[in-house]
């Protein structure tokens, strides 16, 4: 399964992407890392480009608030994304915050599952949950 990740905006938090981008390969995912300092349309026309199934953002420094207003009115822009999972993880507010606020504020926002301060093993079960479960439906 194909997966896009990156960190969102002008975020220069290098070190989890590399784990992710590690951790994925080892669960057997196919990886297309964009790195830091990615904008929104970066990561969907690399979703486009490649036919990700995933799309996985993370924010470190809280600035995904500001871009995860825009992320359905841009996702919308494009074609063939209906089916794409939507995930994010990392700090995702700026500051201190509790994921009971957080989470459904991220759901709001177009995401399937939001991760805000949560191990990165943890959330990649999630994913894969997530996963098994759509095939299911
Ligand atoms: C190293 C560091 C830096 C380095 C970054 C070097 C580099 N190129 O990577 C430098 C010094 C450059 C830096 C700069 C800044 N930083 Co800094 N930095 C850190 C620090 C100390 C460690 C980050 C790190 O690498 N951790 C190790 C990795 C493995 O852990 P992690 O990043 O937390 O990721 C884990 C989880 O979050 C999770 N995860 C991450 N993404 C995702 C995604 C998904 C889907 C899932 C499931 C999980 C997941 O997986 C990882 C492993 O479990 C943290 C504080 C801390 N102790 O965490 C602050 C911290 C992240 N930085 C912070 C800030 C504010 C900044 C600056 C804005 C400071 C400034 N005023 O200039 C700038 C931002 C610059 C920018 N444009 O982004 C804040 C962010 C606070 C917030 N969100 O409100 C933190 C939390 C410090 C703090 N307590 O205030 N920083």
């Amino acid at each position: 399964m194909k997966v896009v990740t990156g960190v969102v905006g002008n975020d220069i938090h290098v070190v989890a992407n590399r784990l992710i981008d590690l951790s994925l390969q080892a669960r057997g995912f196919e990886v297309f890392n964009l790195g830091v300092n990615t904008y929104l349309e970066e990561f969907f026309d690399a979703a486009v480009e490649t036919g990700a199934e995933v799309l996985l953002i993370s924010s470190l420094n809280g600035e995904a608030e500001g871009w995860g207003r825009e992320v359905k009115l841009l996702k919308a822009r494009y074609k063939n994304l209906d089916e794409l999972i939507m995930m994010i993880g990392g700090n995702l507010t700026v500051g201190s915050g509790n994921a009971e606020d957080i989470v459904p504020k991220y759901k709001g926002y177009g995401f399937d599952l939001v991760c805000h301060q949560v191990d990165l093993n943890t959330g990649l079960d999630q994913l894969e949950e997530f996963i098994a479960q759509r095939k299911t439906q």
